[in-house]
């Protein structure tokens, strides 16, 4: 009996050309901050740390101390979408309790 099966690409028939393997660049990654300002007490800001970032008290007194320092600290990097939600509710949750800490993110 004949062989029934199709033909497979480089099976004898026409030469196959190799294809290159797409290279897909990786997603973004985004970089999000707290600011320093005058008037956020630095208990409220490990709070957040805490809450949002789930640091534990020592790592978040860290952070906090070196955006009064420095100006700004990293709270975390990640994907667009997790950033952005980070971001939300840092800052609705500072709003929230009438303090004007802000969050912010750039892309990594
Ligand atoms: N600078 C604030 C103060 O002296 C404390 C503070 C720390 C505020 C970090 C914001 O992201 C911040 N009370």
């Amino acid at each position: 009996m004949p062989n029934q099966l199709p033909a497979l690409p480089g099976d004898g028939g026409a030469p196959v050309l190799e294809k290159a393997p797409a290279k897909v660049a990786p997603p973004p990654r985004f970089t999000v901050w707290l600011l320093n300002d005058d008037f956020t007490p630095m208990e409220f800001v490990v709070i957040v740390l805490q809450k949002f970032f789930s640091m534990d008290r020592e790592q978040a007194t860290q952070v906090m101390l070196r955006v009064h320092r420095e100006g700004r600290g990293v709270c975390g990097v990640y994907p667009r979408e997790l950033a952005e939600t980070k971001v939300e509710q840092v800052n609705g949750f500072s709003r929230v309790h009438q303090h004007p800490l802000q969050c912010v993110m750039e892309e990594a």
